[in-house]
């Protein structure tokens, strides 16, 4: 039966950045992934790398490309109210954060993997996971119509929400937090400048909008949208006014509009587990923890995991300690924590929940608290750019 150290199930940014440092650590792994390569690099996702999560794809040796290519920001603008307020992340915290997408974190990953012969199988099908409570833990899966065993030390959970990780666990064994929220983000990909330099979120009576990019040619657009909207009713010229009437007049004005490359619909959620360690099994990123995007948390939360259980494991295999593997569900849930609270606040002042005219008033309330308190401000900025690592 074939054999490796750390088996590690999904092949998104958590399941390849794991693999990379525990190579780059001497520590065996192999990767199993439902979807094939392209389906996987073909996602589009996050937009936003907080410094830390910089930090740690250059000690994975996959920043050369992001650090020639992103795009630092040093701060956005919050439009409410007619107004825009300009949030100086540089000056009120010291760090900027960088554009980079999600999608190019995902090829720079792959190139690496592929280039160190790093063992990793697409297209798997009916992976399970078994014997993580005891001392051997086994992955079963079906690849090119034959099944396959495999043991190893540890299984590290990077399967995403819907992966079998977690769904492979007794109800009692865990507990989940959740909140679902009564909207959804339509987003669009399109090969325009972007309007501003730098990212705009928008607080409007029609509801929320943000405009983010990829590239100085590359623009990313959302708008809140109600959960049973299809597609097929938002052709690109709809998309288009209304993205330009939820925007501050002079966002709205520069504005430029093109056909869409990419066009889909995100439901926005909250959720937690806890504990993310069962016996010789380890929940990493989004397989854990989701948070609403409009903090830009998500693909940063899955990283600082993968930064905590790398550094552990190769303790572990380094001296034999196992401290820092028993400490890794409490060590990321602080983090966690931090950043559902931080990611469900800004979601609930800028998105539009009902038609109740004093939920508005106290939301628009708080936006001007924000621009006339540097100490709120400073709470927000700190926040987005990241806290630090305890
Ligand atoms: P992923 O990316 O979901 O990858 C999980 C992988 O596991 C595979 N898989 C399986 N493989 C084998 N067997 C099974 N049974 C399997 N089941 C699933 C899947 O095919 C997949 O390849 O989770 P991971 O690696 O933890 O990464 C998390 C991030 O992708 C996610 O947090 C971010 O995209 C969230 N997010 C954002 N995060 C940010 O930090 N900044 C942002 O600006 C930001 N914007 C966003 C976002 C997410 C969005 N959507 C679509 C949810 C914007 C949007 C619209
Ligand atoms: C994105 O560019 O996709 C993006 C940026 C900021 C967010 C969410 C998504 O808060």
């Amino acid at each position: 039966m074939a054999r490796t150290q750390v088996a590690i199930i999904g092949a998104g940014p958590s399941g390849l950045l794991l693999s990379q440092l525990l190579h780059l650590n001497g520590i065996d792994n192999v990767v199993l992934e439902r979807q094939s390569r392209e389906y996987v690099a073909g996602r589009i996702r996050a937009g936003v790398l907080e410094q830390c999560t910089v930090d740690l794809l250059i000690e994975a040796r996959v920043g050369e490309r992001l650090l020639r290519e992103r795009l630092v920001h040093d701060g956005f603008s919050l439009g409410f109210d007619g107004r825009s307020l300009r949030v100086d992340l540089k000056g009120l915290t010291g760090d900027s954060v960088s554009v980079y997408g999600q999608t190019e974190v995902t090829k720079d990953l792959m190139e690496a993997r592929a280039a160190a012969h790093g063992k990793l199988i697409y297209d798997c099908s009916q992976v399970a996971v078994e014997g993580f409570g005891g001392d051997h833990p086994q992955v079963r899966y079906s690849h090119d119509g034959k099944t396959q065993e495999m043991t190893c030390d540890f299984i590290a959970g990077c399967d995403g929400y819907h992966g079998v990780c977690r769904q492979s666990l007794d109800a009692g064994a865990l507990r989940t937090f959740e909140r679902v929220y009564p909207f959804g983000w339509l987003g669009i990909l399109a090969e325009v400048p972007p309007a501003m330099h730098e990212l705009v979120y928008s607080n409007h009576a029609r509801g929320f909008a943000l405009c983010s990019m990829r590239s100085m040619t590359r623009s990313r657009y959302y708008v809140q949208c109600d959960l049973d909207e299809k597609l097929e009713e938002w052709p690109d010229a709809r998309f288009w006014d209304e993205l330009r009437s939820r925007l501050p007049l002079a966002v709205a004005e520069a504005v430029v509009t093109g056909p869409s490359i990419e066009k889909s619909i995100a439901p926005l959620r909250s959720f937690v587990v806890e504990p993310l360690k069962f016996g010789r099994m380890f929940l990493v990123g989004d397989a854990a923890h989701i948070v609403p995007p409009t903090g830009a948390k998500g693909l940063n939360l899955a990283a600082a995991d993968v930064r905590v259980l790398n550094r552990a494991l190769a303790e572990h295999y380094r001296t034999g300690r196992r401290d820092l593997i028993d400490r890794y569900s409490e060590q990321c849930l602080r983090r966690i924590w931090k950043a559902e609270r931080f990611s469900w606040w800004f979601t609930s002042i800028m998105h539009k929940f009902s038609d109740d005219e004093f939920d508005q008033r106290i939301q628009l309330a708080e936006l001007d608290y924000l621009g006339g308190s540097q100490a709120a401000l400073t709470s927000l900025a700190e926040n987005y750019v990241g806290l630090p690592f305890e």
